[in-house]
């Protein structure tokens, strides 16, 4: 996106108009108070999360707002050596997918779960664009219990987005590509002819969350940006912003920048969904890949799915229809009343606003301008309730506060702009340090934002912290939205490559925290509840090796018997029962990794021996004031020797013979 956008730039220049000029250094945008109004003092608590894609890094960031101190890293579609994530046995079936196990991804965008409208706390959805995924991470453990895969797709970009009660988690593809049911092997010349787009509904379960495929809409052959559900008036609906509908194959900066308008296309999901119900459309083979994690038996398991409910766009009356919508439209935003749906042309030089109920209206009286592909084509001046006239340069983004305004990223002219939804005039702007791609209102993406805040998720950072090296740490910048002119108060350093986040009130989470995993409702294969049956078995050349932690000492830490070639699996369970007191455990030389053990958890680690002596073992997280202490051996003997199998600790600890 960087490179097309900077050439845009160039094309830009033409268009001789810049709304914003940039200040000639960076302090000069920031008043005196900023500094108290983001001064979490220490021992306090932050009033905000802020959920943050980590972009090519796979992973979920956790910050406090408006501290902008980072909580935590949270492991989903990368593996996470911090946590032993997707390298332990019982975490990699999460990382499973059609093609195998895919231990990294490139997470883009982040949907909270919704009730009627407003965030409810309970999932964090996240998607992935490479190898198709959707992911819900459980907000009471702050982990990722569950990942599908999304097939008849090719760059989940567009996604993950909630409907209003969270009914649907939403994923349409960014590539269109041949359907999985249709020989692949062909020309790709033939684009027009046999590619096809994607938009998939999963279903989720009210009570448990879980997540399955309910149908997929199988659409023209475009590219799906982003996308937002309806809501309040135009809840049961959905937009989305395409591009491409030149149908290009290549050279898709020019090629695909050819028309003047493209589409947002509105679809009726509830009607859809309804005629789901009634049977309409069919099964088609596609095959992937659904994991599901246990918080009692602290295990992953992967379950390869064989086939989806399609059905052709094309064929369905009544509900879909393309609003045109200028110049490769990227962010499709709707406003928090549910009326106006504001289109972001990424190439655009102003922002338009469409009205749903003129959108109704124009389907009810059938004002259409053709078709496109069998899908009726709005009249751009119909629906349209009116542009932002001049807002900046490159628009991708707009979220809204409870008082009618919106904010949209520029990313050309590097600015945060703040209009007014109703009048569309522009209220403010202030320069960003650089390039802004998402931006976020706390809950701007709901019916009832809470405003307060403003993050804007920066690509380009330049200047703004002391140099490390060519990669430089990606950039979010917190603005005071309370008052008329938005306050820049902080810059503060991000993982990865954020795009879109969401901020959330503490309170709708802190009370839902679980701190530690009940022993007793452990049903790990491998769990062992006391020492006492701590044991190491072996059959053939597997070795299970049954392990308790507690402070400070492991049971068994003197193994003796281990042979090369031997695979050993440790069987790991942390016996605490308090809050904050995880153990780690590596053995030297592993190639795996280490693994982190929460109260009451087991994890199962594997390692094969690579040479004969004595190899330590230890505890990684420093526990207690004996956490240096935790440690033991193991006695690796040659192939076939006869060395017996004798382990314990302490008193038990094997004797010379
Ligand atoms: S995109 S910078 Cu991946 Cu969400 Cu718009
Ligand atoms: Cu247990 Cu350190």
């Amino acid at each position: 996106m960087k490179n097309n956008l900077i050439k845009a730039t160039l094309a830009f220049s033409v268009i001789a108009f810049f709304g914003a000029c940039k200040p000639k250094t960076a302090s000069d945008a920031v008043t005196g108070n900023a500094a108290q109004k983001v001064y979490v003092a220490p021992g306090e608590h932050d009033e905000f999360y802020s959920f943050t894609s980590g972009g090519f890094s796979g992973q979920v960031s956790v910050y406090g707002i408006p501290s902008g101190r980072l909580l935590k890293v949270l492991p989903v579609f990368s593996q996470d050596p911090e946590t032993g994530y997707g390298y332990g046995e019982d975490t990699k079936p999460m990382l499973n997918t059609s093609h195998g196990f895919v231990p990294w991804g490139d997470q883009h965008h982040l949907a909270v779960s919704q009730t009627n409208g407003e965030y409810d706390g309970r999932w964090l959805f996240a998607n992935e664009n490479n190898t198709p995924r959707v992911a819900r991470l459980d907000l009471t453990t702050f982990t990722t219990t569950e990942i599908i895969e999304i097939p008849n797709s090719a760059g989940n970009h567009s996604s993950p987005f909630v409907t209003d009660n969270t009914e649907y988690v939403v994923a349409g593809t960014r590539f269109s590509v041949p359907f999985e049911d249709v020989n692949g092997d062909i020309p790709i010349s033939t684009y027009a002819e046999n590619f096809s787009g994607a938009i998939t509904f999963i279903k989720v379960d009210p009570e448990t969350g879980k997540m399955g495929i309910d149908f997929q809409l199988k659409t023209p052959p475009v590219n799906y940006d982003l996308s937002r559900t309806g809501k309040g008036a135009s809840s049961g609906w959905f937009f989305f912003s395409t591009y491409n509908t030149e149908k290009a194959h290549t050279l898709l900066e020019v090629n695909a920048s050819q028309n003047d308008k493209d589409f947002i296309l509105a679809v009726n999901w509830k009607k859809i969904s309804e005629m789901v119900k009634e049977g309409k459309g069919r099964k088609v083979k596609a095959k992937y890949a659904h994991n599901v994690y246990d918080h009692n038996s602290h295990s992953a398991t992967s379950t390869i799915l064989d086939e989806v409910h399609v059905l052709d766009i094309e064929d369905l009356e009544g509900v879909a229809y393309y609003i045109p919508c200028p110049k490769s439209p990227h962010g499709a935003d709707v406003d928090p009343s549910g009326e106006y749906i504001v289109g972001s042309g990424k190439l655009a030089s102003l922002i338009p606003v469409f009205s749903f109920s003129k959108m109704m209206k124009a389907i009810e009286e059938k004002k259409f301008d053709g078709d496109f592909d069998g899908i009726p084509v709005l009249n751009y001046e119909t629906v349209l309730h009116g542009e932002v006239q001049k807002p900046g340069l490159g628009p991708l983004h707009t979220e809204f506060d409870a008082n009618g305004n919106a904010y949209t990223s520029f990313f050309v002219s590097s600015e945060v702009v703040k209009w007014n939804v109703k009048t569309l005039e522009v209220v403010d702007r202030q320069p960003t340090y650089y390039s802004t791609g998402h931006l976020t209102v706390a809950g701007g993406n709901t019916k009832n934002p809470y405003g307060k805040y403003l993050v804007a998720w920066n690509k380009i950072t330049k200047d703004r912290y002391l140099p490390t090296g060519p990669e430089l740490a990606q950039s979010a910048q917190l603005f005071d939205i309370t008052g008329e002119k938005m306050e820049l108060l902080l810059d503060f350093p991000t993982i990865g490559e954020p795009h879109y986040a969401q901020i959330v009130p503490a309170s709708l989470i802190v009370d839902k925290q679980k701190r530690i995993y009940d022993i007793n409702a452990n049903t790990h294969k491998h769990v062992v509840k006391n020492e006492d049956d701590t044991r190491v078995v072996r059959n053939g050349n597997r070795v299970d090796v049954y392990m308790t932690l507690i402070r400070t000492h492991i049971t068994p830490d003197n193994i003796e018997g281990i042979r090369m070639g031997d695979e050993v699996y440790f069987h790991i369970t942390n016996l605490e029962q308090d809050w904050d007191l995880p153990h780690g455990f590596a053995v030297m030389g592993n190639n795996n990794s280490e693994v982190l053990i929460l109260p009451g958890e087991t994890r199962t680690m594997k390692w094969v021996p690579t040479k004969v002596g004595i190899i330590p073992m230890y505890c990684t997280d420093f526990c207690s004031a004996l956490h240096q202490e935790m440690q033991g051996y193991i006695r690796v003997s040659p192939a076939g020797s006869n060395t017996p199998l004798r382990y314990g600790t302490g008193d038990k600890a094997p004797k010379a013979e």
